[in-house]
């Protein structure tokens, strides 16, 4: 079965972690330590298709250290989170968009989500849907908000990022949620022949099978101090 590796980015307390074990679990933890930083596996059906999701929720201070870095480049898909509630969050997400970047070069698809979290807290509101928008088409990346906490849209965002995997990274169609707050199917740029490979896709390849990234690279991995692999 394929296994989609997933990397969930984002500054801190933005709900990586709530979103991710809100996906895997079913259920909203409402305090999680910070510093934990997960893998989990979950096995999906989607489109009649099975795959095996690999997510990664990171954690840490170290914002832009060794750890996400190694990520960065071992990522076959991204998703990445701010709170709409804090703009600052929003500002640290397009640093590490950067970094991203930077890591998996310029010309490179990459398949991501920029997700805007805590939509139940829409009252509180300090990052306007048009700016996230404006900044997932920056990034060539379809967007979406979400809470966590109601689940809300939490599955429509893994189902679209393996979709976004499947076509090479391009966001296909209009994809996205019909219901979900705003969504922007863009990400047109040209997938770098360097990154065309085996992707491993189940039966009925489609016609263009663009694979995302070049082949996971054996990065040494430091493990941080609390690091568990749960299955789902
Ligand atoms: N209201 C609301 N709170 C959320 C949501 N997602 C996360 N939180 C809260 O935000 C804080 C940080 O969440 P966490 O998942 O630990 O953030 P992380 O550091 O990005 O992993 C916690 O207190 C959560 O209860 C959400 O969708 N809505
Ligand atoms: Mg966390």
């Amino acid at each position: 079965m394929p296994e989609i590796p997933i990397v969930v980015l984002g500054a801190g307390a933005v709900g990586k972690s709530c979103l991710t074990i809100q996906y895997i679990q079913g259920h909203f933890v409402d305090r999680y330590d910070p510093t934990i930083e997960d893998v989990y596996r979950k096995p999906v059906d989607i489109d009649g298709q099975q795959a095996v999701l690999t997510i990664v929720d990171t954690a840490g201070q170290d914002a832009f250290g060794t750890m996400r870095e190694s990520y960065m480049r071992t990522g076959q898909a991204f998703v990445l989170v701010y709170s709409i509630t804090d703009s600052e969050s929003f500002q640290q997400l397009k640093r590490i968009y950067a970094q991203l970047r930077r890591t998996r070069g310029d010309g490179a698809t990459i398949a991501c989500l920029v997700v805007g979290n805590k939509l139940d807290l829409a009252a509180q509101r300090a990052v306007a849907t048009d700016e996230g928008q404006m900044f997932a088409r920056q990034a060539g990346a379809q967007f979406m908000e979400i809470s966590a906490k109601d689940r809300l849209h939490v599955e429509d965002m893994f189902t679209a990022l393996v979709r976004l995997v499947r076509t090479g990274g391009q966001a296909a169609g209009s994809g996205g949620p019909a219901n979900a707050a705003s969504s922007s199917s863009i990400g047109s740029q040209p997938a770098s022949s360097s990154t065309l490979g085996a992707q491993a896709t189940a039966a009925e390849p489609k016609s263009v099978a663009a694979p995302v990234m070049p082949a996971p690279q054996p990065a040494p991995k430091p493990k941080p101090k609390k690091w568990r692999c749960v299955m789902a």
